[in-house]
C-alpha cells in the first residue's frame, strides 16, 4: 500500500504509546525561547569536549535548526563537535582572558603567541556577538565549592569506579570535576545537584571502595584526614552538596534524541530502561544492539515536536517516509 506521511501525532496512536511530558525536561533540553543566531564562520571560544579542561577557538562549522558543528581552528575536522545554541560550553571572544581561564590557541600558534583582535583581522571573520550566547539569568555561583576542594566522584568514563577527586575549575553554575592523578581525560563538568559527585566520606560511610590516587602510597589504608593534610587541601563541605531528586522519565515514553555515533542526526526515540539519574534511550526501527545510557539531564535528548520547532531534520523511524516525503533510514 502507499505510505502515509509521517508524523508523531499518528505515530505515538499507532505506537500507543505517550509522548515524555515536557515538564520532566530541564530548560536547556527544552523548546528554546529564541532562534539560533549563529552563523558559519563565526569564531567563539569553547570546551574540547574530550578534554573538558582545556578552553579552545572554534568556528562554526555548520548550523542546523538549534544546534551548531563546531570546529577547532587549525585541527582536522575529524575533532569537530555538535552542540546546542544555548550550550554552557561555549562562549564569546574574549571570555578566557576576562575570566583568567587559559585559551588554546589554534594549531599552529604558539602559547602566549595568540590575539583575538590580530587574528580575526588575519583571517578575516567575525567573532560570534556576545548576544548569542547564554546568560544565567541568575549566575548562581554553587555555594560552599572552592577550586582546589577534594570530594569523592564517579568515574563517568568507568562508571562503577568512585575516586579521589578535586575541583579544578568552576564556571556559572558548574564546577570541572578532575581525577587525582589523573589525566584531564576524566575530567567533567557538573552542577552542585549532580549524583555523581559526594563529600568525602561517602564511601566509608555507604562501603562502597574508593579509588585512590594512582601511585599513592597508602592505597590500602587510605585516609583522608592524611591526605588532606599532605596535599593541603580541604574537603569540600557536605552543605554544598545538593543531590537532586531522580527525573521522573518512564519506560516507554517516546522523545527525541542525538545519535551519537553520527551527532548530525537526531532520531525517534523511546525510553526502554531507566535508574535513578539516567535513562537508556533506543532508536525506534533500530536493533537493540544501539540503545544506549545517557544522563536524563543530557543537552542531546530533547521533547517530542523539538526538530519541528527548531528547523532541525528529525530521524523517523526505518520504513517510515518522512514530512518531506523521503524514506526515512
Ligand atoms: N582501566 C582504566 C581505568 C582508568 C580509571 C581512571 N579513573 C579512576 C579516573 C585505565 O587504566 O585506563
Amino acid at each position: 500500500g502507499k505510505k502515509k506521511v509521517w508524523n508523531w501525532v499518528s505515530y505515538l496512536e499507532e505506537e500507543r504509546m505517550p509522548a515524555a511530558p515536557l515538564k520532566l525536561f530541564r530548560e536547556y533540553q527544552s523548546f528554546p525561547q529564541g532562534r539560533n543566531g549563529f552563523k558559519i564562520g563565526m569564531k567563539l571560544e569553547g570546551l574540547d569536549p574530550e578534554h573538558p579542561s582545556r578552553f579552545c577557538v572554534l568556528t562554526v562549522a555548520e548550523v542546523q535548526g538549534y544546534r551548531m558543528r563546531l570546529h577547532f581552528d587549525g585541527y582536522p575536522e575529524c575533532y569537530d563537535f555538535w552542540v546546542n545554541a544555548d550550550s554552557s560550553d561555549i562562549h564569546p571572544v574574549g571570555w578566557c582572558e576576562k575570566t583568567s581561564h587559559k585559551l588554546l590557541p589554534p594549531k599552529g600558534f604558539k602559547e602566549g603567541e595568540f590575539n583575538w583582535t590580530s587574528y580575526l583581522k588575519n583571517s578575516k571573520a567575525q567573532a560570534a556577538p556576545k548576544s548569542l550566547f547564554k546568560t544565567l539569568s541568575t549566575p548562581v555561583t554553587p555555594s560552599g565549592f572552592r577550586l582546589g576542594m577534594k570530594l569523592e566522584a564517579v568515574d563517568k568514563k568507568n562508571p562503577s569506579l568512585m575516586c579521589v577527586a578535586t575541583i579544578t575549575d568552576m564556571v556559572d553554575n558548574r564546577l570541572l570535576i578532575h581525577f587525582d592523578n589523573w589525566d584531564e581525560s576524566y575530567d567533567y563538568w557538573c552542577e552542585a545537584s549532580s549524583p555523581y559527585i559526594r563529600p568525602v566520606g561517602y564511601c566509608q560511610e555507604t562501603g562502597t571502595p574508593l579509588t585512590t590516587p594512582p601511585g599513592y602510597k597508602d592505597s590500602k589504608a587510605f585516609s583522608w584526614e592524611k591526605y588532606l593534610e599532605e596535599t593541603n587541601s580541604q574537603a569540600a563541605p557536605a552543605r554544598a552538596f545538593k543531590l537532586r531528586p531522580a527525573h521522573g522519565f518512564q519506560v516507554n515514553m517516546k522523545l527525541e534524541a542525538v545519535d551519537r555515533r553520527n551527532p548530525i542526526l537526531i532520531r525517534v526515540a523511546t525510553i526502554v530502561d531507566k535508574d535513578d539519574h539516567r535513562i537508556k534511550i533506543h532508536f525506534d526501527g533500530w536493533d537493540h544492539n544501539y540503545d544506549f545510557w545517557v544522563d536524563a539531564d543530557s543537552p542531546d535528548v530533547h521533547p517530542v515536536g523539538w526538530c519541528a520547532k527548531t528547523g532541525h531534520a528529525l530521524q523517523v523511524p526505518l520504513g517510515a517516509v518522512d514530512r518531506v516525503g523521503t524514506v526515512g533510514q
